[in-house]
């Protein structure tokens, strides 16, 4: 039996990650939320849920204590671009949330997964097929948080023997809870512009490379990471993940195979194209490949094929 609280379970990756946990452990699976951003549907259905502010120590440690909880999933952020305008928000929700959570599972010894993103690499590193170790000096405050954070959870792991965990999500595309702020949010908008039969205004440029993943992998990946065996890892926070990188033209021909008559123009986005052309073009996934044996099952194709045909579903209903 397993109990976990996941903080920040009704956005983008708590929506999906909460009920997928929910289907395979017993125990208690507790929706975490703040006030404005309450579970719905099935989510508030199917299981317990507790106001849990990262920024409220005292919230932590009693939802950890009143259910139970052996593992915390921390998935309060802001996004790299809404970073960008509020830093010191991104800062308190980033930095000192998760000293907030470290805190409370040392004291009551939860594993913790936080995760860390492809913008935690800056213009100084790599871009090609960037190593698990590497010279990172991201210069957005989304990709310090990250650092900070990573360094942050390794520190609470060798000092106290706190569980912590992570992987850098490259950008998410799910066709459940869309995304808010991020850079590479238009590879989900341009799905349901498709689906739509809208044409799609591009805020990145041609060219630009970001390494991306389908949410069912994202998913796979949080969880497999907290399964993985202590014993084999040698690194914890964080490890690269990948499974695509695409440029918007090829993602564009590719739902053109699907959708004939869709339509893109670009209209480039200087804040966001900013910090696209500060993150690496691809990963290399070794590490985590090695280590707990990650593999990524959806390549750009099959994920186009299903992105359309549930998007295709959800939007009719
Ligand atoms: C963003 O674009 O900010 C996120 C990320 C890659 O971390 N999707």
């Amino acid at each position: 039996m397993k109990n976990v609280l996941i903080i920040g379970s009704t956005g983008q990756i708590g929506s999906e990650l909460t009920m997928k946990l929910r289907g395979i452990y017993n125990g208690n699976i507790v929706a975490g939320y703040i006030p404005g951003a309450e579970p719905k549907g099935e989510l508030k259905e199917s299981g317990p849920a507790a106001i849990v502010d990262i920024t409220n120590p005292q919230q932590i440690a009693e939802a950890v204590s009143q259910y139970n909880i052996d593992t915390i999933y921390n998935l309060a952020a802001l996004l790299s671009a809404v970073a960008e305008m509020k830093p010191q928000l991104a800062w308190k929700i980033g930095v000192d949330g998760l000293f907030n959570v470290l805190e409370v599972a040392r004291e009551k010894h939860c594993a913790v997964f936080t995760p860390s993103s492809i913008g935690s690499f800056g213009d100084s590193t790599p871009k090609d097929k960037t190593p698990q170790d590497t010279i990172r000096e991201p210069r957005t405050i989304y990709g310090v948080t990250k650092v900070s954070g990573e360094l942050l959870s390794n520190y609470y792991h060798i000092r106290f023997g706190v569980d912590t965990r992570s992987v850098r999500f490259p950008g998410l595309i799910s066709y459940v809870t869309p995304p808010g702020g991020g850079t590479t949010d238009y590879a989900v908008d341009i799905y349901y512009s498709a689906v739509k039969g809208e044409a799609f205004e591009c805020p990145i440029a041609a060219g630009t490379f970001m390494d991306m993943m389908y949410m069912p992998d994202g998913l796979r990946a949080a969880i497999e990471i907290m399964e993985a065996n202590p014993d084999k890892l040698v690194h914890r926070n964080s490890f690269n993940i990948a499974s695509m990188s695409f440029d918007p033209e090829i993602i564009y021909h590719n739902i053109q195979k699907y959708v004939p008559g869709f339509q893109m123009k670009y209209k480039v986005d200087p804040l966001r194209q900013a910090i696209a052309d500060s993150w690496p073009n691809s990963l290399d996934d070794t590490c985590a490949r090695e280590e707990w044996g990650w593999r990524p099952e959806f390549d750009l194709d099959a994920m186009t094929q299903d992105m359309l045909s549930k998007l295709g579903i959800r939007l009719k209903a």
